[in-house]
């Protein structure tokens, strides 16, 4: 693999980095301190292929599939830790641990799910206190005999939904427990299996059972400080290919209306959906949003995370959303087919570059660009229109020169931009100026020719229209030309009167 950077190298590649990003008004050490915040939930679950220790040999249900057999699973708590202790070591931050009840540590006597209370985690959160992580916790629906019927939360047997309930519950009080002892709040995040292979005459009544079920077991308030309820929902799963009582439009609605987090899995949507796109629509009406950042190949088959388009569009939409702090970073794959530390590491490290990544755009001068580019679109629009209108007109000069003008100022500005002149910034506000006059000049004019002769009225309006929108377009570079100002002296300017 050739040899690593030198110190020297890596350092002074860094500084020219940092030089050309302050170019283009990004600075570097700003973005690194903001990725230092970004803690990231690792699941327990990727150590040891979501078999937990309440019974380790046996089946993974659900319709989730952890395929490959790489030698070095982890078989206790102890291994578990210590090749957590690994990969964390191998990940820049501090992040957190998200568990699942699976993970217990019972002292080898057998406790039923809907009994497990938070000192059966006492182990794990010695674990966490001592090495500075957050806990996230899961109650564990599936691989169990009272899931084997496919359902759990949403079962018509009311003995089966009450044991589920109960153990919501309990997992509810486990991540409160933990939300107090760490001081950060834990999510604890239901997902559950429940869907059918075939189509159900009835769809409606275990939706109308899932909600009952989830209204006992949120009925107990429990302080947002110390937990956060999220809900996670899914398109279909191996077994539940044609049914999933908790789909998207159930749990999203579920959210919005008893304000709990939702959970967007990346794999849970048919596969050219990306959650990247479903975050701004979201946010719109739940506070705050779990990721289960993962991988699916054709499936939801929870492959590693790698830097893919779809991995840097989720970070971009957080950070361009400035959604830092309303959406929680969580990871979600199971590989064993490659080394099960590696693949923690891989995945983390992923995720991180990707946010890093979206930390280093110029957010501001992208907008400001998209926006002049519709536009463009726009002009484009009114001006096929005006060909069609009955009658043309003759273009009053004054547009033309107002069409140069504002093209000069987006040159303009962006030169500003690249090379941080606050001089060259400044001069657009004259510029400005001279397309307003030139702006009221065509209107007259225009209005003139429309009072003369009413015919050409529809050519009058295509290219009121326009001027508009030349004018508008002038004022985003001056938009980007304040930005500029402010980049390089930290003083904020009107240069748009
Ligand atoms: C399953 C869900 C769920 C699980 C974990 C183990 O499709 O993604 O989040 O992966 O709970
Ligand atoms: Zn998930």
């Amino acid at each position: 693999m050739g040899t690593p950077p030198t110190g020297k190298q890596l350092h002074d590649a860094y500084a020219l980095a940092k030089e050309r990003y302050a170019g283009v008004g990004v600075d570097t050490e700003q973005a690194l301190a903001a990725l230092r915040n970004v803690s990231l939930s690792l699941h327990c679950w990727q150590g040891d292929d979501v078999a937990g220790f309440e019974n380790p040999d046996g089946e993974l249900s659900g319709g989730i599939a952890a395929t490959g057999n790489y030698p070095g699973k982890a078989r206790s708590a102890a291994e578990l830790r210590s090749d957590l202790d690994r990969a964390y070591s191998m990940i820049p931050g501090s992040h957190r641990l998200n568990l699942h009840a699976i993970y217990a540590e019972t002292g080898g006597k057998p406790v039923e799910r809907n009994a497990l209370r938070p000192e059966h985690f006492a182990g794990w959160l010695d674990w966490a206190k001592s090495n500075g992580h957050g806990l996230d916790f899961n109650p564990t629906c599936f691989s169990h005999p009272m899931a084997d019927s496919g359902f759990t939360l949403a079962s018509y047997d009311p003995a089966v939904r009450q044991f589920w309930i109960e153990h919501c519950i309990a997992s509810r009080e486990i991540g409160a427990s933990f939300g107090r002892a760490l001081g950060t709040p834990c999510v604890t995040n239901i997902w559950i299996p429940d869907g059918l292979k075939d189509t159900p005459i009835d769809r409606a009544a275990p939706r109308q059972l899932l909600k009952e079920s989830l209204d006992t077991i949120l009925a107990a308030p429990i302080d947002r400080a110390h937990n956060l309820d999220a809900v996670e929902c899914k398109l279909f799963g191996l077994g539940s290919e044609s049914y999933v009582v908790g789909s998207h439009e159930f749990y999203m609605g579920y959210a919005i209306k008893n304000n709990t987090l939702l959970c967007l899995d990346s794999g849970h949507f048919h596969p050219t959906e990306t959650i990247a796109d479903k975050l701004s629509s979201v946010l719109m009406y739940v506070d705050e949003v779990l990721l289960h950042v993962s991988r699916g190949v054709r499936w939801d088959s929870d492959h590693v995370v790698t830097l893919s388009d779809e991995t840097a569009m989720i970070l971009q939409e957080v950070v361009r959303g400035q959604l830092l702090n309303r959406v929680h970073i969580g990871l979600d794959f199971f590989d064993a087919s490659i080394n099960r530390v590696a693949a923690w590491v891989i995945g983390a490290r992923n995720v991180l570059r990707a946010t890093l990544m979206a930390l280093l755009e110029p957010i501001d001068e992208l907008r400001e660009l998209e926006r002049a580019g519709d536009y463009a679109k726009g002009i484009a629009k009114r001006v096929d229109r005006c060909l069609r209108a009955p009658s043309l007109i003759e273009t009053p000069p004054g547009l033309h020169r107002m069409g140069a003008l504002a093209q000069e100022m987006l040159h303009t500005c962006q030169d500003a931009f690249v090379r941080l002149d606050v001089g060259v910034a400044r001069s657009l506000a004259r510029e400005d100026e001279r397309v307003d006059e030139l702006e009221d000049s065509v209107v007259a004019e225009l209005m003139a020719v429309a009072r003369t002769d009413p015919t050409k009225l529809d050519c009058v309006i295509y290219l009121l229209d326009v001027a508009r929108t030349l004018e508008r377009l002038a004022d985003r570079t001056t938009n980007i030309a304040e930005r500029v100002i402010f980049i390089a002296t930290n003083v904020t300017e009107q240069l748009n009167s």
